[in-house]
């Protein structure tokens, strides 16, 4: 009997634990990692699972605290603050957990700093490439999809599917890039989208653009994962190449893990029912705004399957600014390009411009703020503008300029228009704090094609590019560009994201290889190429002075120089040549003599009348 009722309660006993050992869980901690003398000392650990919110949490490690535990709405999460002085050394640590006479532990692990470059930054010494890793080349078939996502699919022929492109693709082709004068590529985003097919315009698409994240600490596995990434950007960094990433504070893939158990119900941005953003700009940097307008744009859903992020709770901001430093220090990304970046709250976004500029004082930020005038670019970046609120980022995308000059190739030349847009667009450039700093482009993964845009005309196509790669800022150029890909985002934005022949096995074409390129197509890749490369060894290009000239009969004149070099861009936007006097110019162009046409070598000795064909831009490198 005695030993009947032992074993019961013995029995008793371990069915207790094991109902404690199941209701009680730690699956996750957010960041998986952390580093041993940031100069931040303390980290917010997100500790997720079955009530892990209800244990009691301690750890033991030297030069480690555990400062506070912080518990929310929801039980199955814990915030945990530690401060980690500077004599603490790299280690695992073990986070202890009781609840009642149960223990669990977790293991932390704290690593070393190594000594690698991480958030060097972009300059406007660069020259970026912005890719889909998607839509670029497939260097891992094995990884074009996997059965136990929530989109399965991978299909070249569907142009809404995933079509296989990944990280090892990339980085077949980095000598394509450097060749072409490339110093920096740009992916969009390549964290986990674990989203399912989402019914756009009544056409099922998979979130092969990036731009839904449901796993901050993993790079999607069709992009190769975590290793392939650091990987990648090791082989770019031995290439001497640069690599921005692309990150999204503004919101998440609805499949995002913590959206499924939210820690709280003000994780994200709630409405009585359903509330898109306006995607108007104007509420937030207005005086006269109505409150509600303000609200709906900022803290309305981006689509319904990117649920807003509530960055004003201090939760959800540690766990965003974290994972940005994170990700430097860990894949060692040189510069930061923050999307949908008008959309969030901005003294968040402040702070977490501070933390990187922080721990990385060189990084490059550059944000996405789709406006179409120079108060409102000015209002996201620094500016001298006497706004309430200043922000503290160092650089922007140059939608105005982009605008500016995509209207200076379309319009025919008039009091206002014509070559008189890009003009006017730089010379507000008083607003900003410095706009160098500004990132450049004439298309991107959400536009037409630039081609297109201009009516697949090859002189205007060269002259664009000219303003592009000598103009101030950094210039960015989307990918196909050099081969004269094309197209309008009519039926939909899948046209101006097709695949780049060569990347894929069984391209009938690689356009990689100069013998896969046409002629045509060799011209356009050769002419950036020369000019990029040109612009690569000519600090007057980067950092040098801007002087330019009104644009008169057509014609737009402009002039960058330091204490080495002058260049002189000379455009004729009509179409006819013109015979251009060029005494107007003497402030610049006195004491020189001579010149070298930059794109074929000419010698100009007779500078007095230049010499401008119908349609073209001349770069002009003058000399004594
Ligand atoms: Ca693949
Ligand atoms: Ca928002």
């Amino acid at each position: 009997m005695t030993k009947l009722l032992t074993t019961l309660i013995f029995v008793l006993i371990l069915m207790a634990r094991v109902t404690v050992a199941q209701d009680v869980q730690i699956q996750r901690v957010n960041p998986t990692n952390w580093w041993v003398g940031m100069k931040n000392p303390t980290v917010q650990l997100m500790v997720y699972g079955p009530n892990a919110g209800t244990l009691a949490y301690s750890l033991s490690y030297p030069g480690v605290k555990l400062a506070k535990t912080h518990t929310v709405e929801n039980p199955n999460y814990a915030f945990l603050d530690l401060v980690i002085s500077p004599a603490a050394k790299a280690g695992t640590l073990k986070l202890t957990g009781k609840r009642g006479s149960q223990t669990l532990t977790q293991p932390f692990e704290l690593k070393a700093r190594d000594k690698t470059p991480k958030g060097s930054g972009v300059t406007s010494a660069d020259f970026i490439y912005l890719a889909m890793p998607d839509r670029f080349a497939n260097g891992d078939p094995a990884n074009d999809k996997f059965a136990d996502m929530a989109d399965p699919n991978a299909d070249r022929a569907n142009p809404f599917y995933r079509h296989g492109g990944d990280l090892a693709g990339a980085a077949k082709h980095l000598d394509y890039l450097k060749e072409l004068g490339v110093t920096a590529i740009w992916f969009t985003p390549v964290l986990e989208n674990n989203q399912p097919l989402t019914n756009e315009g009544g056409v099922m698409r998979s979130a092969y653009h990036g731009y839904g994240f449901t796993d901050h600490y993993a790079i999607d596995k069709r992009l190769g994962g975590n290793d392939a990434y650091k990987t990648f950007v090791k082989k770019a960094h031995a290439d001497g190449l640069k690599v921005v990433q692309d990150a999204v504070y503004n919101h998440v893939g609805i499949n995002h893990w913590f959206i499924k158990d939210m820690p709280s119900k003000d994780w994200l941005h709630q409405w009585p029912t359903y509330t898109n953003t306006s995607y108007k700009y104007q509420p937030i940097t207005d005086p006269h705004a109505a409150e509600i307008d303000r609200r709906v744009t900022l803290d309305g859903w981006f689509v319904p399957f990117l649920p807003d992020l509530n960055q004003s709770n201090p939760y959800v901001a540690n766990f965003l600014i974290q994972h940005a430093i994170w990700t430097v220090e860990e894949f060692g990304v040189d510069a930061w390009r923050v999307d949908t970046y008008m959309y969030n709250d901005m003294p968040f976004m402040n702070r977490c411009n501070a933390a990187l500029m922080t721990e990385y004082p060189k990084i490059h930020i550059f944000g996405e703020s789709w406006v179409n005038n120079v108060v409102d670019q000015a209002y996201y970046t620094r500016n001298k503008i006497d706004f309430p609120f200043k922000s503290n980022q160092p650089g922007g995308l140059d939608f105005v300029l982009y605008s500016a000059m995509l209207d200076g190739l379309k319009q025919n030349f008039s009091w206002d228009d014509g070559v008189n847009r890009p003009y006017q667009a730089l010379a507000q450039d008083a607003v900003y704090a410095d706009p160098t700093k500004l990132v450049t482009f004439l298309d991107n993964h959400d536009t037409d094609r630039y081609l297109s845009v201009i009516g697949d005309d090859f002189d205007k196509y060269k002259i664009g590019l000219t303003w592009l790669l000598t103009t101030r800022g950094i210039p960015s150029m989307y990918y196909g560009t050099e081969i004269l890909m094309k197209n309008f985002k009519d039926p939909s934005d899948a046209e101006v994201r097709r695949d780049f022949p060569g990347g894929f096995s069984g391209d009938k074409e690689n356009k990689f290889e100069a013998a896969g390129r046409t002629d045509k197509e060799n011209d356009a890749f050769n002419f950036v190429k020369r000019l990029a490369n040109y612009r690569r060894v000519t600090p007057a290009l980067h950092s040098g002075k801007l002087t330019q000239y009104l644009p008169q009969n057509g014609t737009y004149v402009y002039f960058r120089y330091d204490a080495g070099k002058t260049v002189m861009v000379a455009t004729n936007s009509t179409e006819k040549e013109i015979s251009l006097d060029t005494d107007r110019f003497y402030e610049r162009m006195n004491g020189f003599t001579s010149a070298k046409n930059v794109l074929t070598d000419e010698k100009l000795t007779d500078l007095k009348l230049l010499k401008l064909p119908a349609k073209t831009a001349l770069v002009l490198e003058l000399g004594k």
